[in-house]
């Protein structure tokens, strides 16, 4: 044999044996792979170093994921798809929010394209369309370069997650500074890479030298192949849920079940003091993390502090008060979730604490993490010296202590009612702002606290204040497809200090950034009957109920806010009219139930029969806390106008059909409205001690 020919046969076996180590060897079964792809993604995802000191039914820890994406002209339109798809299915083996897992993409061919960054698409759902709108623009593979950009990325990175890349790629790389370079840089800060290569084409090596180890090297033959590990990852259980019907996921987002997956998911905002210790816990703990640490300090200063700069600017005035505070409520909870995801923002039904607005059942126990403490004290010059935000445990993020100057008592339920049943939008809008926030924004801080001033968002209580203002208008916007869609789309100017117009926040279940709010109504003091039996009655039969008094809007409320002449001129005129069953002050109103007593106003129609209120059950409340927020005729954040419509019929299907508007308040309509209020008649003892039952957190 020639030594040619030798050489010749020598080298073949070498490249056949090169050939079967790239190749062949390399191609595990798919559902081997797709079983390595679970169990690692499903350990990172789980698996965090703040989990233990969150404790056991904590969320997962802090992730930050990157998706590398290769879109040579090799690939084509067609199979980029495919690897969009197989990355969709990756994240799915995450929990997805703030304070969870973050994830960041990157694509390249000639040129490398950061498509979105760590703190872009904080829920599922705006992951998942934004993935999906990644656009496909063929040329060469620029490998290294786009390990380079994922350096940059995780320049944002939070201090304490871990750090993941996942490259995907079809070739070898042939532009720019050597892959193995920049991802040595990554894999010594921590980051471990995984590689997933697509074909024959791919350069085994060079995989090799990017992963953080030979297992992390995933390879399919072709795109034929990776449409079946997509389908096999598909079969993987992972976070899903069982049945139907409603479920929280890992964040505490009360989401449908269909077909094993949670969809329209919503944040739940609930009544303060309807949530349990655990809940109320996790609120104040995430709020005082984000007031006193970095990096969620800074971002909550900006925040209050834009709404103390524009404070007699339009954020108090009829054209943004209601959309730009509902912004506000939206930033201020998207930093609390990422303290912790499970948290929202309370509100405080104040209404239904009307003539005992300043007890620790209330909102102002001074157990820790109960409550917000109590009033100030006038010997310290007001500062709160109880509670979680006493002067040295807490300061506002000027540095002050937190003041309180409780005054008075605030509006009550019948007070509430009444703004929900004016119309047009703008008497609504007044005597909500007027007559009911500013009043309480002064009822708490008096004459000495921040609530009274233009630091007011500095404080805990203004959240939750704002909040009920918030579900006021929710409950108001749900009353007709008129109200839905009130005022607001008019309005061509964004708002103050906002990239939005007030129209992208009329509808809670498509709020910026992909994000669905929910309002459970209150259980405490009896709540669901005392507004079920609100709703049932005309003006004028709010008009004949009796009522302790409550403070009226003096001349302090007015200089606070500096509403306009007109608007001050009609929110006189509208307190005239609401307040017609109020007794003068010092005057007393035979309120014989405890409940009678807290909330400050007879649960009966003088003159007719009683109409006294059937306790419910703890549970019952619940149940009708799930019939109400049932929102999942609302799709996902696809549609138009026309979903929002059939919103509002759904859910103002809901409510009593016995709706009084604000003119009908015949004789006839008392009788019919007593007959099918379907309400019975239950002693006392048995209405006392239920209101026991709902105020379990009493620490006198
Ligand atoms: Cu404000």
């Amino acid at each position: 044999m020639e030594l040619a020919t030798l050489i010749k046969i020598v080298f073949l076996h070498a490249s056949f044996a090169l050939w079967h180590l790239n190749s062949a060897q390399e191609f595990a079964p798919l559902s081997r792979t797709a079983n390595t792809l679970q169990n690692t993604f499903l350990k990172i995802a789980a698996s965090s170093s703040s989990s233990s000191r969150r404790g056991r039914n904590s969320p997962p820890g802090p992730v930050e994921l990157i998706f590398i994406i290769d879109k040579s002209g090799s690939i084509g339109r067609k199979n980029f798809a495919l690897s969009l798809k197989f990355v969709q299915e990756l994240t799915r083996f995450f929990s997805i929010s703030p304070s969870t897992t973050r994830v960041a993409a990157i694509s390249y061919s000639t040129s490398v394209r950061t498509e979105f960054q760590f703190n872009n698409y904080l829920n599922r759902e705006c992951l998942t369309s934004a993935i999906r709108r990644i656009r496909y623009t063929a040329g060469a593979t620029a490998t290294g370069p786009a390990l380079q950009q994922a350096i940059t990325l995780f320049q944002s990175a939070r201090r304490s997650a871990k750090k993941v890349v996942f490259l995907l790629t079809d070739g070898k790389s042939n532009r720019g500074v050597k892959p193995s370079i920049p991802a040595a840089q990554l894999k010594n800060s921590g980051v471990d890479i995984f590689v997933l290569g697509i074909g024959n084409n791919v350069n085994v090596l060079e995989l090799k030298s990017i992963a953080s180890s030979n297992n992390n090297v995933f390879r399919v033959r072709n795109f034929v192949d990776l449409q079946r590990l997509i389908n096999a990852l598909r079969q993987k259980p992972r976070d899903v849920c069982r049945g139907r019907g409603k479920k929280l996921d890992e964040c505490g987002r009360r989401c449908s079940c269909v077909r094993g997956k949670l969809v329209n998911c919503c944040r739940v905002r609930k009544d303060f003091p309807s949530m349990s210790a655990r809940e109320k816990e996790l609120y104040v703990k995430a709020y005082k993390t984000m007031t006193t640490q970095q990096p969620y300090k800074r971002k909550y200063d900006a925040l209050v502090n834009i709404h103390r700069t524009f404070f007699q600017t339009p954020i108090h005035e009829q054209r943004e008060f209601l959309p730009w505070h509902r912004y506000y409520l939206l930033q201020l909870e998207n930093i609390l979730r990422e303290v912790d995801c499970r948290v929202t923002v309370p509100y405080w039904d104040w209404s239904l604490w009307s003539h005992d607005p300043w007890s620790a059942n209330a909102i102002w126990s001074p157990i820790a993490h109960r409550g917000l403490g109590g009033n100030g004290n006038p010997a310290r010059d007001f500062c709160v010296t109880t509670g979680p935000f006493r002067e040295g445990a807490w300061q506002t993020e000027r540095g002050q202590c937190l003041r309180r100057d409780f005054n008075g008592n605030v509006p009550d339920a019948v007070q509430v009612q009444f703004c929900l049943n004016l119309v047009p939008f703008v008497d609504f809008e007044i005597f909500l702002r007027l007559n009911l926030h500013n009043l309480v924004h002064v009822s708490i801080g008096g004459f000495e606290g921040q609530m009274s001033f233009v630091t007011s968002a500095n404080v805990p209580e203004f959240n939750l204040h704002h909040c009920f203002v918030d579900k006021i208008w929710h409950d108001w916007q749900k009353k007709s497809s008129a109200n839905f869609n009130a005022f607001f789309p008019g309005i061509n100017t964004r708002m103050t200090q906002t990239p939005y117009f007030p129209r992208d926040f009329i509808n809670l279940q498509r709020q910026p950034g992909c994000v669905k709010v929910c309002y459970d109504d209150p259980f405490t003091n009896n709540a669901r009957s005392i507004t079920a039996f609100l709703r049932r009655l005309s003006v004028a039969q709010l008009q004949t109920l009796k009522r302790s008094s409550f403070s009226m809007v003096t001349k302090q409320v007015t200089d606070m806010f500096k509403p306009s002449k007109h608007d001050q001129t009609r929110a006189k005129e509208m307190e005239m009219s609401a307040r017609k069953g109020v007794v003068a002050s010092g005057q007393k109103v035979d309120l014989t139930s405890t409940i009678e007593r807290i909330v400050g106003f007879k649960l009966s129609i003088i003159n007719r029969p009683t109409l006294n209120i059937r306790p419910l059950r703890r549970s019952d409340a619940e149940k009708e806390n799930d019939v109400g927020d049932d929102e999942s005729s609302v799709e996902d954040d696809v549609g138009d106008v026309g979903d929002d419509e059939s919103y509002v019929e759904n859910d103002a299907s809901l409510q009593d059909d016995k709706e009084d508007s604000i003119d009908d308040s015949s004789e006839e309509s008392i009788d019919d409205s007593i007959e099918d209020s379907n309400v019975t008649t239950s002693d006392e003892e048995e209405e006392d001690a239920f209101v026991d039952d709902f105020t379990e957190d009493d620490e006198n």
